[in-house]
C-alpha cells in the first residue's frame, strides 16, 4: 500500500491492483506521478483532495483511514544534515549511560532493595543527548529557555550528564537514593521539593508529566498573549513512556493543545514498546495506536520508527514486501527480536517472505543486528526534532521506537523484567563497558567506578561548548522570582471587612468574589491575578468577570454572543485573564500550576485563583495537588458550595464533608473553612503577603460556602488569630457552668444557636469560638508536641489551642460540616482534663434541605445543646437525667441509624 496525505487524512491506495484493473489503475497512477513530478506535492494534493470529494458526490464510500505505514515520517531525501560530532557526542553518551548505570548498579550492590531504573534511559538516551547538545535552550540573558519534562524514570541519566557537566558532585551521585545520610544525596526521581535549584516538574506519577505539560504551553501563550511576557520561540519538549499513554491524563487534553494552535509544545513518546510487566500492546503496535489517536486530535505526528542502516534494505523494497512484514510484525514480537540476536531476527523477521530473506543473504548476522531502531540513530532524531521544533500552528508529537534497556545485554535488553533490572551480573558490566568503550580496566570494575574524564579532553570541552552555546545547563530551576510586587493593604479590601448593613446577607463566596474584583482593580496586581474556573461561574456568582476582564481565547470570539445585549454578556477574548476550561477538574488544575509556578518557569509571579465545586477538588485531582506542593505551587484553590449540609438538595456525589481532611494531607497546602466574610478577607490577604511579598512556597486552600447570612465584620485585632485557626467570637455570661463551642463554617452559626438555646433552656453560659482552621491547629499542636518531645528538661510550650481554651474552663464542643476526624485532631492539644466531644458529617450525603440534612448528620443547634449537656454531665456539673431530658425536648431519635451506615 502506498498512502497521501490530504487535509490531515491519510488515504491508501493499492499498489499492486488486481489483473484486471491492472492497467486502468497503472494509467491513472502514472499520470498523477506525472503531477507530482512537474508540478509538486501541493498539486498533487489538491488533485487528490478534488477528486476526493467529486468521489464524495457520487456516492463512493471513502474509507477515513489515520494510519500511515510503519516507516519513517520524514523521507531520507528530507533529512537535515548533522550538524554535531558525532564521534564526540557518542563518546559523551557512553559516558553518561556508564555513571547512569553505575549510579543504580552501585546502590544495589550495596543496599539491595534501594531500587532504581537503568533501562527506561538506556532507551532514551540518544533522544535526550540530542536534546542536550542541539536543542533544549537554558535561559540566558532576555531570552527565556525551554521547558523539559522528562519521563521520571531516567533520572539515573539526567543526574550522569550534570555530574558530567560538574554541576552535581561525585559524592551526590554516590549518594543516590540516599537522601538521609548527612551528605548531599540526590533524589530518586525529579522532585523540585527535594532539589530546588534542578527539577521543575515532577512527572514520575504517569500522566502528569503530559498533561502539565499541554497546559503548560497553554499558559505560556496566555502570558504572551496578555503581554506579560515577550513571546518567544521557547519550547515546551515533554518526554512520554508509551506505557505512560495509557494513562487518560496523558491522552485527554489533546485536542485542547490542537485548538489552541499550541506548536510551542512536542511530546516525545519514547517506544520501547514495553511498560513493566511486559508489552504495551504485544498484539499490535504502539506507534501505529498513537499515531491515529494523535492525528485524529489534530496533531503533527512525525513517526521515527528505523534507523539509517534500514535505508537502503527500504531504498531496495520496490515490491513493497519489507513495508508489509514490518507491518505486519506486531509490537510482541519486535521485542522479542531486541531481546535475541541477529540470526534470531534473520530467521523470524526476515524469514517471513523467502524474498526478504534472500535480500539479506549478504548481511552477516551482526550486520542484521546493527540494523536499529530509529531513536538509537541520532541523525534521525536530530532530522525529527528538526523537523518538530520548525513545525508551525500545531503542537508536535514524536513517536520513536527504541529498545527497551538498550545496551545492557542479557540483563534486561528487550526483556520482560528490564524495568525492574537494577543490577548486572559481572559478565554484562563487562559487555556493557566493551559496548559503550568505557576506559576502565578489569581489575578496576569492582565497586563500579564512575567515570568522568579530564576537562581538556575533547569529549569535556565539547560537552560545554555545546551547553554554552544554547545559554546554559539544563535543568535548572528558579526558585523565586526576580520581580517583587507589593500587595496592597488589608483596609483596600474594607467591602468583605466591615459589617454587611442591616437586613443585607452575603455567603462567604459573595464575600471572596468582592474580595477578587477589588485585586483586580489594584494597578499591579491586578493584572496577575489568574481566575480559573470549569463552567461553574455562575454557580459562584462570577460570571461578572466575563464581560469585566474576559475569557481567554487565543481565536478571540468570531460569534456573536447569545447574551451580546446583556450587561455581562459572554465574552471571549485573545487577551482575556479568565480561563475557563470548560467541565474539566484535572485542566482546570493543571493551568493553576501553571499559573502558581510560573514565579519559578517564567520569573512572573502569577496569582490564580481556582474556584471549583469542593467535592470535585482533592478527590478528583489529588494526584496533582500533591505535584502543586512538590513544585511549591503558589496560589489559591477555593472550594465552592462546600459542606455536606450546606450545600442543599445536591446529594450524595456532590456534598463534600472531607476535603479538608484531603487537604490537610498536603504538607505545604493551608487550609481554612471561615464562616464569615472578613475571615475570608483576612485569610485571602495573609495568603497574599505570604505568596507574592514573601514568597514562601504555601498554597492556600478555602472552602467557600452559598449559605446567605449577615456578616458581623472584623473586630480589629484579631486577625492573626484568623489565620492561626482559631478566635474567640462571643463570651459567655461570666458563670459556672460554662462551655465552650466549636466551630467553622455555617455550622458555627449552629453553635451560636446552641449557645442561646444553652443559656434559654438550661441557664448555662457559652463561649462561641470561630475556628477557621482545625488543620492549622493539629498542625500547630503536634508542631508543639515534638519540640516537648525531644527538649524534656526544658520548660514545655503550649499548643494555641490550650493557650486559647485556659482563659476560660469548661467541657469543649466542635461542630462542624465535615468528617468528625477534622475536629478530633485537636483533641490531645487541648487543656488537661477537658472533656471534647466532636460532631460531624459522616456518611454519604442526601438530597434535602440544610435544616434536614443537620438533623439527618446530628450537627444542627439541638446535638450541639446535648452534646454540651452530655460534656457536662460527664465532667459532673449537670446530671446524666438533664440530657435525657433535653433528648426528649427537643425530640431527638435515640433509635436512628447512625448515618455514617445511613
Ligand atoms: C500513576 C503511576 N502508576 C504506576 C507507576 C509505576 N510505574 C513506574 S514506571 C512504570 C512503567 C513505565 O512504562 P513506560 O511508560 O512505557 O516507560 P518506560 O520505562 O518503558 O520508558 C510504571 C507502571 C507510576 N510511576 N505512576
Ligand atoms: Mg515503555
Amino acid at each position: 500500500m502506498a498512502t497521501q496525505e490530504v487535509n490531515n487524512r491519510v488515504l491508501e491506495f493499492p499498489l499492486q491492483p488486481e489483473a484486471d484493473s491492472e492497467e486502468e489503475v497503472a494509467e491513472w497512477l502514472e499520470a498523477f506521478d506525472q503531477v507530482v513530478e512537474n508540478e509538486g506535492t501541493t498539486r498533487g494534493c489538491e488533485l487528490l483532495e478534488a477528486l476526493i470529494e467529486r468521489a464524495r458526490e457520487s456516492g463512493v464510500e471513502i474509507p477515513v483511514q489515520l494510519n500511515t505505514p510503519y516507516v519513517n515520517t520524514i523521507p531520507v531525501s528530507e533529512e537535515v544534515p548533522y550538524p554535531g560530532d558525532r564521534l564526540l557526542e557518542r563518546r559523551i553518551k557512553s559516558l553518561i549511560r556508564w555513571n547512569a548505570m553505575a549510579m543504580v548498579h552501585r546502590q544495589n550492590k550495596q543496599d539491595p532493595g534501594i531500587g532504581g531504573h537503568i533501562s527506561t534511559y538506556s532507551s532514551l538516551a540518544t533522544l535526550l543527548e540530542v536534546g542536550f547538545n542541539h536543542f533544549f535552550h537554558a535561559e540566558y540573558g532576555d531570552q527565556p529557555g525551554d521547558f523539559i519534562y522528562f519521563q521520571g524514570h531516567s533520572s539515573p541519566g539526567v543526574y550522569a550528564r550534570a555530574f558530567l557537566e560538574g554541576r552535581l558532585s561525585e559524592e551526590q551521585v554516590k549518594n543516590f537514593r540516599h537522601e538521609l545520610r548527612g551528605a548531599l544525596g540526590l533524589p530518586s526521581y525529579p522532585h523540585p521539593w527535594l532539589l530546588p535549584d534542578f527539577w521543575s516538574f515532577p512527572t514520575v506519577s504517569m500522566g502528569i508529566g503530559p498533561l502539565n505539560a499541554i497546559y503548560q504551553a497553554r499558559f505560556m501563550r496566555y502570558l504572551e498573549n496578555r503581554a506579560i511576557i515577550a513571546q518567544t520561540p521557547r519550547k515546551i519538549w515533554a518526554f512520554v513512556g508509551d506505557g505512560e499513554t495509557d494513562e487518560p491524563e496523558s491522552m485527554g487534553s489533546l485536542t485542547l493543545a490542537s485548538r489552541e494552535k499550541l506548536d510551542n509544545l512536542i511530546f516525545v513518546v519514547n517506544c520501547n514498546l514495553q511498560r513493566l510487566d511486559g508489552p504495551v500492546r504485544g498484539n499490535g503496535k504502539i506507534i501505529q495506536e498513537l499515531e491515529s489517536e494523535f492525528r485524529g486530535s489534530g496533531w503533527n505526528v512525525i513517526k521515527l520508527i528505523w534507523g539509517s542502516y534500514w535505508d537502503p534494505l527500504l531504498e531496495r523494497d520496490k515490491d513493497g514486501i519489507l513495508r508489509k512484514v514490518m507491518m505486519d510484525t506486531v509490537d510482541g514480537d519486535y521485542q522479542a527480536m531486541k531481546a535475541n540476536d541477529g540470526a534470531f531476527v534473520r530467521k523470524h523477521f526476515f524469514g517471513q517472505d523467502p524474498r526478504l530473506l534472500e535480500s539479506v543473504a549478504k548481511m552477516s548476522d551482526e550486520d542484521i543486528w546493527r540494523l536499529q531502531r530509529g531513536g538509537h540513530d541520532p541523525q534521525k532524531v536530530y532530522a525529527a526534532f528538526h523537523k518538530a521544533a520548525h513545525h508551525e500552528g500545531q503542537p508536535t508529537v514524536l513517536l520513536v521506537k527504541t529498545v527497551k534497556g538498550f545496551g545492557m545485554g542479557k540483563s534486561g535488553e528487550g526483556k520482560n523484567t528490564a524495568h525492574q533490572t537494577k543490577k548486572l551480573v559481572d559478565e554484562d558490566v563487562l559487555a556493557f563497558r566493551d559496548r559503550w568503550n568505557i576506559p576502565l580496566a578489569d581489575d578496576k570494575l569492582g565497586d563500579i567506578p564512575f567515570y568522568k574524564p579530564a576537562d581538556d579532553t575533547p569529549e569535556m570541552k565539547y560537552l560545554h561548548e555545546r551547553r554554552a552555546a544554547l545559554g546554559g545547563y539544563l535543568p535548572k530551576r528558579r526558585t523565586k522570582a526576580d520581580e517583587r510586587l507589593a500587595v496592597p493593604p488589608l483596609e483596600t479590601f474594607n467591602a468583605v471587612l466591615e459589617p454587611t448593613a442591616e437586613g443585607r446577607e452575603i455567603s462567604t463566596t459573595q464575600a471572596f468574589v468582592r474580595f477578587l474584583t477589588q485585586l483586580l482593580r489594584d494597578k499591579e496586581l491586578g493584572p496577575r491575578a489568574v481566575p480559573i474556573l470549569v463552567d461553574e461561574a455562575r454557580t459562584f456568582g462570577m460570571e461578572g468577570l466575563f464581560r469585566q476582564i474576559g475569557i481567554y481565547n487565543p481565536a478571540g470570539q468570531k460569534y456573536t454572543p447569545v447574551d451580546r445585549d446583556q450587561v455581562m454578556y459572554y465574552r471571549e477574548d485573545k487577551s482575556g485573564q479568565v480561563l475557563q476550561e470548560g467541565i474539566n477538574e484535572p485542566g482546570g488544575m493543571s493551568s493553576w500550576i501553571a499559573a502558581a509556578t510560573s514565579y519559578s518557569s517564567n520569573n512572573r509571579i502569577m496569582v490564580p485563583f481556582y474556584v471549583y465545586y469542593s467535592m470535585f477538588g482533592f478527590q478528583r485531582v489529588g494526584d496533582l495537588a500533591w505535584a502543586a506542593g512538590d513544585m511549591q505551587a503558589r496560589g489559591f484553590l477555593l472550594g465552592g458550595t462546600s459542606g455536606r449540609t450546606t450545600l442543599n438538595g445536591e446529594g450524595l456525589q456532590h456534598e463534600d464533608g472531607h476535603s479538608h481532611i484531603l487537604a490537610s494531607t498536603i504538607p505545604n497546602c493551608i487550609s481554612y473553612d471561615p464562616t464569615f466574610a472578613h475571615e475570608v478577607g483576612v485569610i485571602l490577604h495573609h495568603g497574599l503577603v505570604r505568596m507574592v511579598e514573601k514568597q514562601d512556597n504555601v498554597y492556600f486552600y478555602l472552602t467557600l460556602l452559598n449559605e446567605n447570612y449577615a456578616q458581623p465584620g472584623l473586630r480589629a485585632g484579631t486577625e492573626e488569630e484568623i489565620v492561626k485557626g482559631m478566635y474567640l467570637l462571643q463570651e459567655g455570661a461570666k458563670k459556672a457552668p460554662r462551655v465552650n463551642l466549636l466551630g467553622s463554617g455555617t455550622i458555627l452559626r449552629e453553635s451560636i444557636a446552641a449557645r442561646e438555646l444553652l443559656d434559654a433552656d438550661w441557664g448555662i453560659a457559652a463561649n462561641v469560638w470561630s475556628c477557621p482552621s482545625f488543620n492549622q491547629l493539629a498542625r500547630d499542636g503536634q508542631d508543639v508536641e515534638r519540640w516537648n518531645l525531644l527538649h524534656p528538661t526544658e520548660r514545655a510550650r503550649v499548643p494555641f489551642v490550650a493557650q486559647q481554651l485556659e482563659k476560660f474552663g469548661g467541657p469543649v464542643i466542635a461542630s462542624t460540616d465535615y468528617m468528625k476526624n477534622y475536629a478530633e485532631q485537636i483533641r490531645a492539644f487541648l487543656p488537661k482534663g477537658r472533656v471534647y466531644k466532636v460532631l460531624g458529617t459522616d456518611g454519604f450525603g442526601r438530597s434535602d434541605f440544610r435544616v434536614k440534612l443537620r438533623e439527618h448528620f446530628e450537627i444542627n443547634r439541638h446535638y450541639i445543646v446535648v452534646a454540651a449537656l452530655k460534656a457536662l454531665a460527664e465532667e459532673g456539673s449537670v446530671s446524666a437525667a438533664k440530657v435525657a431530658e433535653a433528648i426528649a425536648r427537643y425530640k431527638i431519635d435515640v433509635d436512628k441509624i447512625n448515618p455514617l451506615y445511613a
